[in-house]
């Protein structure tokens, strides 16, 4: 089957949305770090979007930092790639032009960071997950020893971190005429502009300190709340794909109708006409992120330990059991009281809404996705609102039975006995700890939550901990859905 391409665009059938503008023509704006699914899906449709309505230079250098995965899929059809867009109805095909090049840094790292330093790039946005970082997030601190920052702080000319890359391509263009740039965080950790904004800073001290004025005067780091759920692409997209678009597209992505992308209104430079449609500019982001980290991503949490401990593939399939929804109604209404009033937002509203989306029978996002990374994760989703309720002397039960779940995740087995793969950046820290304490996971369990870059003080409370342990020894002997139950 031909592969999708520029000079089939015309040949598309009539039902499948495409860009409409000259997409060969389009010079590059922006850089991308990690463009994977979630950004194809969210950011490249907003300016796919803004290109057509507005114009202007802003086609997407898209960088993959770890794997040719992406560059594979994308430059053999022209960097053309479909959304398709799934919510149990008929679907709804799009093909995207924004993206004009796909680079990976394994072989193309000049080529990366001469795109970052050249003029016509002025905005480098990322969504490389919240383990990408490589950094404590509370302490706003790179992880000095871990090995892609340590390799970087020797290296910096052949870096491997994100954070590496990302200095090195502003030291270039700082060498070269130092124009401004606009560095945009669109991963889902609080204050995210703001934490990248530390993180460069400190890792610029270390390697190219003459580089600090400038990057204070002229380099802005807007923070950026992003949402759109957007699963792993299945096998079976690109097969459909054939079907739906009449060529072949190794690069579709599959997610919901529903986006929203709220950003700070603090940029260095120019950018798409991404206010003409739908994004919102706005002063501080702060109340919108908490919301969307703590309703929606908390939840998400919640729901994938619950499910991936009783075997249950799907985050539509738990939500569908009553008592994981109401589970994750509890958390939402436990964690909405820690909220500030978000503008043009009815908090309720947006819960139920937030159920309806989980439930999207079309969607497929497994458990398992989810469950992934909880150590990088649970901070700003469960232990932020948790942290919060305590400081008004008020009990968390439903985020304590969330984090309990996450505990018996790690663990690698079910109440029954099933075992599961542990997937966690930290994950061989914590399989050391767990064999050393081979048949007593409660003492496991006492040792994780001393973790001070998961927990912060919010263990020194004894009921906190208490209402933990109580829930982790409810789920390892009857589940979480019995648990789940009790709880209700
Ligand atoms: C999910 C998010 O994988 C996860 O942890 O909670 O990717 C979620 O789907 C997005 O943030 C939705 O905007």
């Amino acid at each position: 089957m031909t592969r999708l391409s520029l000079s089939n665009l015309p040949h598309l059938p009539a039902p499948v949305a495409r860009p409409d503008y000259d997409v060969a023509s389009l010079g590059l704006g922006i850089v991308h770090l990690g463009i994977g699914a979630f950004h194809r899906a969210h950011q490249a449709v907003y300016t796919d979007d803004a290109i057509a309505v507005g114009g202007g230079d802003w086609g997407i250098c898209g960088v993959s930092l770890k794997s040719p995965t992406a560059r594979a899929q994308l430059s053999p059809q022209d960097n053309l790639y479909s959304v398709r867009e799934v919510s149990g109805g008929t679907d709804r095909w799009r093909v995207i032009g924004a993206v004009r090049e796909t680079l990976f840094a394994g072989d193309q790292l000049e080529t990366i960071i001469a795109r970052i330093a050249q003029g016509e790039t002025q905005i480098v946005s990322l969504t490389v997950t919240e383990k990408g970082y490589a950094a404590d997030i509370a302490e706003r601190e790179p992880l000095w020893s871990h090995p892609d920052i340590a390799h970087d702080l020797e290296r910096i000319d052949q870096p491997m971190s994100a954070l590496g890359v990302l200095v090195a391509g502003l030291y270039a263009r700082f060498r070269k005429r130092g124009t401004p740039l606009t560095v945009l965080c669109c991963d889902n950790l609080p204050d995210n502009g703001g934490v990248l904004h530390d993180l460069v800073h400190r890792f610029t001290e270390r390697v190219y300190p003459q580089m600090l004025p400038w990057l204070r005067d002229s380099v802005a780091f807007p923070s950026s709340v992003v949402d759109r759920i957007v699963p792993a692409t299945k096998p079976n997209d690109v097969a459909d794909s054939a079907a739906a678009l009449g060529f072949s597209d190794h690069g579709v992505v599959r997610a919901e109708p529903f986006s929203q992308w709220v950003i700070e209104d603090a940029f260095a430079t120019q950018r798409p006409d991404w206010h003409r449609v739908g994004v919102q500019f706005v002063e501080s982001v702060a109340p919108f992120e908490a919301m969307k980290l703590r309703l929606l991503n908390g939840a998400h949490s919640l729901l994938a330990y619950s499910g991936a401990l009783e075997g249950i593939e799907t985050i539509a399939e738990t939500v569908a059991k009553p008592a994981f929804r109401s589970a994750a109604l509890g958390l939402m209404r436990e964690s909405a009281t820690t909220l500030d009033a978000v503008p043009g937002v009815d908090v309720g509203n947006y819960q139920a809404q937030l159920l309806t989306r989980f439930a999207n029978p079309a969607i497929g996002h497994r458990t398992w996705q989810v469950a992934m990374d909880g150590s990088q994760k649970l901070p700003q989703r469960l232990i932020a609102p948790v942290r919060h309720r305590l400081a008004r002397g008020e009990p968390s039960p439903f985020a304590s039975y969330a984090v309990a779940a996450w505990l018996t995740y790690l663990l690698g087995r079910n109440h029954r006995g099933d075992s599961h793969v542990v997937a966690d950046a930290r994950s061989v820290e914590f399989e050391a700890l767990r064999a050393q304490r081979e048949n007593d996971p409660l003492a496991f369990v006492a040792q994780v939550l001393n973790d001070q870059q998961i927990f912060g003080d919010t263990t020194a409370s004894e009921t906190f901990r208490s209402d933990v342990l109580r829930q982790f020894d409810s789920i390892l002997q009857h589940g979480t859905a019995a648990s789940a139950a009790a709880l209700a």
